[in-house]
């Protein structure tokens, strides 16, 4: 889809009310399903028709390429499978056509075991202006057991407001992030439920859905997953995290699209403040340095 930058949503269709939702349902009614739990519960369970092969191919290659480490982040450098899971066209449309931004990945993160990550919501790590224009695609890559510690979220967390930094108390550490989370969640009663997929399906979760990684009760077990990040179009990408408490600016992201193998610069208009000439070379010179080689 390509549309003028002023034609595009300033707010996900997905996230943007019962309304936006009704049209994007009426436009695609093959979608209804999807569409209403994205919406109404801010993750949607999905069958994207990857290739058996690449599914295969990824399962081969990373069950030699964790060596102990059990986490590859950015493998489709290495690993084209990897790369295709995440450029899969079927997945770059259905998110496209419920943001209506062009959505484009920009992070991959294989996991061998259960993350038993703590519940965060995307939004610390990777937020964007206009807000909320961030998804995961989470892939099983083999029939997820319950004794695994299969992902972890939390049905209607996404419509929480989306968490400062500067509202977080204390040292305002990550640990602290996180202590916040779980008094949302014990604020709000929020019940959790488990991605016991299998092999093949994909979960879609919104950029603030409350997630992470349950408790792994037979250790002997792999978990083997895709979790792919995705971006859209025509916005600013920054890190909540390294926002700069102090001066009140963020750190500007220059994402790599996956999909078109380049760099996507942040768009300052979407921003409030202004960064000086010389904190945005700084920035992209250290993003510059961290880029992942072509593939
Ligand atoms: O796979 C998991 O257990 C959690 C992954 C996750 O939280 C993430 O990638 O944001």
């Amino acid at each position: 889809m390509t549309a003028r930058a002023s034609e595009l949503p300033e707010i996900p269709l997905i996230e943007n009310g019962a309304e936006a939702c009704a049209v994007l349902t009426e436009t695609y009614p093959e979608l209804a399903e999807t569409i209403a739990s994205l919406h109404e519960r801010g993750f949607a369970i999905i069958d994207p028709k990857f290739d058996p092969a690449d599914l295969d191919a990824v399962d081969a290659y990373c069950r030699t390429a964790f060596d102990g480490a059990g986490r590859i982040q950015d493998g489709g450098i290495q690993d084209p499978s990897i790369g295709r899971l995440a450029v899969h066209r079927p997945v770059l449309n259905l998110l496209t056509k419920l943001y209506g931004r062009r959505a484009f990945p920009f992070q991959t993160l294989n996991f061998e075991f259960g993350t038993q990550q703590q519940p965060h919501s995307d939004t610390f790590h990777f937020d964007s202006s206009p807000g909320r224009f961030m998804c995961g695609v989470w892939v099983a890559l083999e029939d997820i057991s319950p004794d695994a510690g299969p992902l972890i979220y939390y049905p209607g967390s996404h419509k929480l407001p989306v968490l400062r930094r500067a509202e977080i108390g204390g040292e305002q550490t990550y640990l602290d992030y996180e202590k916040h989370i779980a008094g949302l969640i014990a604020e709000h009663g929020l019940q959790p439920e488990y991605g016991l997929l299998k092999r093949g399906q994909a979960l879609i979760w919104s950029a603030n859905l409350i997630h992470g990684g349950s408790r792994r009760t037979n250790q002997a077990l792999t978990r083997l997953s895709q979790v792919t990040h995705y971006y859209f179009e025509d916005c600013a990408y920054h890190t909540p995290l390294d926002y700069d408490l102090e001066r009140g600016t963020h750190f500007i992201r220059q994402p790599f699209d996956l999909s078109r193998r380049k760099h996507v610069l942040s768009q300052r208009k979407h921003l409030d403040e202004q960064l000086s000439w010389r904190e945005i070379l700084a920035q992209r010179w250290h993003l510059w340095r961290q880029r992942p080689p072509r593939f």
